[in-house]
């Protein structure tokens, strides 16, 4: 009987301070949400698993503070990194314009990595929106990054949907590679 593969895949979430980085894994991983601001410190790493009938992923994600200090001790594992989630917040125009920056530190990097992901977070806050969906998918589209949400770690909206769509593209770029290696061989 086949018991299917598991999979580690490292994944990074870089963005301004205080966009929700660290809200969207506690939500993710422990279904919680704190509306108390603690500064992650350095970097944290957290553990989703994710199943198919086959396969098993478990995203291995690091978690940096958005700070100059911490900003060239995460650049050794934006390296290492399957995929690079990139938050901004969307009550905050300015943590929308620093996003060119962090794509542009990521191209040179790591020019090869697989995945980015644009997520423009606290969607909830429609009240006090300063970046229309629209400027994040259009951004999102002059980098050619197919995979963009809006999500929101308060009510959980599309926060498993963004670690679902990592996974699927993730097993499939495992599979294209192990058919690849089969063709090679025969
Ligand atoms: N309303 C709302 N607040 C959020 C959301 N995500 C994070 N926050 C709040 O924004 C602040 C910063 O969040 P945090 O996760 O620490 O940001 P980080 O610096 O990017 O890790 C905290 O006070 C959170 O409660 C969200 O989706 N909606
Ligand atoms: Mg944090």
């Amino acid at each position: 009987m086949d018991i299917g593969k598991l999979y580690v895949a490292p994944v990074n979430f870089i963005g301004g301070s205080g966009t929700g980085k660290t809200s969207i894994m506690k939500q993710v991983c422990f279904k919680i949400f704190d509306t108390r601001y603690r500064k992650t410190i350095g970097l944290d790493v957290f553990y989703v698993d994710y199943h198919t009938d086959q396969d098993c992923v478990k995203l291995q994600v690091w978690d940096t503070a958005g700070d100059e200090l911490y900003w060239s001790m995460g650049k050794k594992y934006l390296e290492r990194s399957y995929a690079i989630v990139v938050v901004y917040d969307i009550t905050n125009r300015e943590s929308f314009e620093k996003v060119d920056d962090y794509l542009n530190e990521i191209e040179k990097i790591t020019p090869f990595v697989e995945t980015i992901v644009l997520c423009g977070n606290k969607s909830d806050l429609e009240d006090g929106r300063q970046v229309s969906y629209d400027e994040g998918k259009q951004l999102a589209d002059f980098y050619g990054i197919p995979m963009f949400f809006e999500t929101s770690a308060k009510d959980d909206t599309n926060i498993s949907s963004l670690f679902t769509c990592i996974s699927n593209s993730y097993l499939e770029s495992k599979r294209n590679f192990l058919s690849d290696q089969k063709s090679l061989k025969t």
